[in-house]
């Protein structure tokens, strides 16, 4: 396959950002092998302990480069409508103009490599290729991890300009000159001042979310902010989901719990993202667009999530984590007590008392062939077939537990009156509640009003739609206690989609869809009082009219790309409540 549009295109930006040298990545070991050992060398890296921690690596990152930064980050459209109101907007010539100004000569006196990556296993006609360049060697160890990269991605280009373009520049690391560009109609990214893995890994949020997102929307397929997992029943049989949920909250731990009921497990297929198609028979199949987890450290720990816990602990590049005497990576969590003589996240001397060792958004990088749940279909290239999606947020009141849509159109209401609570994932205040629609509201790459739509518009095409359920394992009781337990109790949950989807599962009808009926949820071995379920599955008429009012007032925003069917069902669920 002839690469010269690529070759062209990466002259071009070595004319703007001028770098000494550049290299092409061919994604090989002895590559990532060099990059580790040149960081090594110049301190990006640190080594851990080589007997305890094998070839894994502390990275210590600008202190004001943690997080990613949604205030920076825009949709360049041509007509400011199709990035819609939840998006920050730009002209495509401005935000050239603002971004290019910090890019060029960015790399003078750096390497620029050209990493090529595919998203998606090798072979599936539902992966996709991108082409990035970046100065950051963090981020083209980062890219070997977490994509396929090389000969893998060139081959399954369609066409000589069958990518999309990612230009990545660390630039000065100065939040006043940091810009992360979307061009969703040129297939093109620009992300300069930031070597933060959602700002600058362009695989991930910037091209299987944002990109992605309004590419689906055209050919017809969904790219959503999702994991995949197959639950396995006694009987041997895998029922396979796909959720959605803010960031840092939950979905690494959900993908791979370990289930508290005997006979039942969960099968790892990805943590993050989910690209979904309906196949020729109307099934909804779903991959994992990427091959490595990026996951939140803190509170990860062998009692959280065992699986995690295990897999972290070779070939892993932990980044602002905090270091035991014994060159260990240590998180709040992880273990009950902080071991004596820590470094904090910035390499100082830490004292209990004087706020976190590791930073709240301290991360992992980690191949997910490592994590001792991943399902044997987890690279199939036909994906897996999903059955049910689930939409979860966090937050402390008026969302029960668990309870299931009435149908398609009822389900993807549900997702669109998602709201959640902040996490340390983005940098500002935490604990805020904000609207976050199917948990996409950072990375939907288009009018999210349209976006709804595109939801709708799937289920004519289903044979079998897919079972909608919407979770929340975050409530809280009066004394600001958790109702539920959470991690591996969540098999619990669902066990009941499982029956849901198969037909039985006893539920309640409500005004907002199918809760389970009392002793539905399968609590044997738990010592949990059956008044704090029932507390954690309430509705009340009260909060929710006041929350539909809020609701109200999002959609409005949308003005006439709003599409009527959701008005239909707000107004629907109002009256349910009499309001
Ligand atoms: C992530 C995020 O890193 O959502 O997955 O921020
Ligand atoms: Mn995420």
């Amino acid at each position: 396959m002839s690469v010269s549009v690529a070759e062209r295109w990466v002259e071009e930006v070595a004319g703007l950002t001028r770098p000494d040298r550049i290299v092409w990545c061919d994604g090989s070991k002895p590559e990532y092998d060099a990059l580790v050992e040149m960081m090594l060398r110049d301190g990006t890296l640190l080594p851990l302990n080589a007997r305890t921690y094998p070839d894994s690596y502390l990275h210590r990152s600008h202190p004001s480069d943690v997080a990613r930064t949604e205030q920076l980050t825009f949709i360049a459209t041509r007509e400011r409508e199709d990035a819609g109101p939840t998006n920050n907007w730009m002209a495509p010539a401005e935000a050239k103009s603002k971004a290019g100004r910090f890019l060029r000569n960015a790399m003078r006196g750096r390497t620029m490599w050209v990493v090529p990556y595919l998203m998606g296993p090798a072979g599936s006609s539902m992966s996709r290729v991108g082409i990035m360049v970046t100065d950051s060697a963090y981020v083209v160890a980062s890219m070997h991890i977490m994509t396929r990269v090389g000969q893998v991605a060139l081959q399954a280009m369609r066409s000589d300009d069958d990518f999309i373009a990612g230009v990545h520049s660390l630039g000065d690391l100065s939040p006043d000159r940091r810009l992360i560009m979307h061009f969703p109609e040129e297939k093109l990214i620009w992300s300069v001042g930031s070597g933060y893995g959602g700002n600058a890994l362009l695989g991930k949020k910037c091209h299987a979310l944002r990109l992605a997102s309004a590419q689906a929307r055209e050919e017809g397929w969904l790219a959503e902010h999702m994991l995949i997992i197959g639950v396995e029943d006694p009987e041997g049989r895998v029922t396979y989901l796909a959720g959605a949920m803010p960031s840092a909250s939950g979905k690494t731990n959900l993908a791979m719990a370990v289930s508290q009921l005997p006979g039942w497990r969960v099968w790892t297929v990805g943590d993050d993202i989910a690209w979904m198609h309906v196949d020729a028979s109307g099934q909804l199949r779903a991959i994992n667009p990427e091959r490595g987890f990026f996951g939140v450290a803190p509170n990860t720990s062998p009692k959280t999530n065992p699986n995690a816990t295990a897999m972290v602990r070779s070939n892993t590049i932990f980044t602002n984590v905090a270091l035991t005497p014994d060159r260990e990576p240590w998180w709040e969590g992880l273990t009950p007590e902080a071991p004596r003589g820590l470094q904090d996240w910035q390499g100082q001397p830490w004292q209990p008392g004087t706020g976190p060792a590791a930073h709240p958004n301290s991360r992992f990088t980690v191949p997910v062939s490592q994590c001792p749940s991943a399902s044997p279909h987890w690279e199939d290239p036909q994906g897996v077939p999903i059955s049910g999606l689930i939409f979860g947020s966090r937050r402390t009141s008026v969302i029960p537990l668990v309870f299931e849509a009435f149908d398609w159109n009822h389900g993807v209401f549900l997702g669109s009156a998602m709201s959640t609570e902040t996490t340390a994932a983005i940098t500002g205040k935490v604990g805020v509640v904000r609207r976050d629609p199917m948990a996409m509201i950072p990375f939907c790459g288009y009018n999210m009003g349209d976006y709804f739509a595109h939801w709708l518009s799937m289920q004519p095409r289903l044979a079998k739609p897919p079972r909608i359920f919407r979770v929340n394992w975050f409530r809280r009781d009066a004394d600001g206690k958790f109702l539920w337990p959470g991690y591996g109790d969540n098999v619990r949950v669902l066990k009941w989609m499982v029956e849901r989807i198969r037909g039985g599962g006893r539920a309640q009808e409500t005004p907002v869809g199918y809760v389970p009926a009392d002793g539905a949820i399968d609590l044997s071995g738990i010592d949990l009082a059956p008044a704090r379920l029932r507390e954690a599955l309430r509705c009340d008429a009260a909060e929710w009219l006041a929350a539909l009012q809020d609701l109200d007032e999002f959609y409005s925003s949308f003005g006439s790309r709003l599409p009527a069917t959701i008005a239909r069902q707000l107004a629907e669920t109002r009256r349910k409540f009499g309001g």
